[in-house]
């Protein structure tokens, strides 16, 4: 499916909304990525993220607007209550290690408690290795990563570079993509259920439009974006 992405950042107006929440160790290129995807834009010194800053992220697909707001977290331990808030209502996580730090990656499971206990159930969650372009520094292979993702669960792993853009955007875009494709599913789901359901026998549909539908692995899926 072709996108065309959206220069505008003020982006007043959009058909879905999605909200992605960018979480891992200090360090890893968290800010970095939400710069890049936002403004194309890198920078090489480390300013620390207080809190949350929040960015956007426009997509043109099907003749819809899409839009990503995301939500870039500290990743200092003394900001964990701060941004424990922002885990609700994410439709996805990308959690983010750096493949040249080894202990970014084991610090992986504590992040993942972080997930289950303040996000919603069948968030998705993207396993990010981002500053791929230090080949000779890496300390994490990808095969590591497709088998971390394997056994907890994960929705997908990519790799990326903050720095050169490699697989920045394309990301970002198939993740907003996704999260389309799995509210239309949902709609349309909710949509013949409704049909159906008075020719059953009678009694009310069991789903409402926009909401939760069976997806994936059995699980519940979530509202879709807000329009
Ligand atoms: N070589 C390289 N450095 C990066 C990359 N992404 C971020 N950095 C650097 O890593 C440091 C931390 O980046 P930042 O985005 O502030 O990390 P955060 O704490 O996770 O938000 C900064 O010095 C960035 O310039 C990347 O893809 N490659
Ligand atoms: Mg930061």
């Amino acid at each position: 499916m072709s996108h065309e992405v959206i220069a505008d950042k003020s982006l007043a107006t959009q058909d879905h909304l999605f909200k992605l929440i960018i979480i891992g160790d200090t360090g890893v290129g968290k800010s970095c990525l939400m710069k890049r995807v936002m403004d194309n834009e890198f920078k090489a010194e480390h300013q620390v993220t207080i809190g949350v800053e929040f960015g956007s992220f426009g997509l043109r697909v099907d003749g819809k607007v899409l839009k990503l707001q995301i939500w870039d977290t500290a990743g200092q331990e003394s900001f964990k209550s701060v941004t424990r808030i922002f885990y609700r209502g994410a439709h996805c996580v990308f959690l983010t290690y750096d493949v040249t730090r080894e202990e970014t990656f084991v610090n992986l499971l504590e992040w993942l408690k972080e997930i289950k206990q303040h996000a919603s159930e069948d968030v998705r969650v993207y396993l990010i290795g981002n500053k791929s372009e230090m080949e000779d520094q890496r300390e994490v292979t990808f095969q590591r990563a497709l088998e971390f993702a394997k056994e907890y669960k994960l929705h997908k792993v990519f790799e990326t570079s903050a720095k050169t853009g490699y697989n920045v955007e394309e990301v970002f875009a198939m993740v907003a993509k996704e999260l389309y494709m799995q509210s239309k599913r949902e709609a349309e789901a909710a949509q013949s259920a409704n049909h159906t359901a008075p020719q059953d026998s009678g009694k009310q549909g069991g789903v409402t439009l926009g909401e939760t539908s069976g997806t994936k692995g059995g699980k519940k899926g979530k509202k879709g974006g807000c329009c």
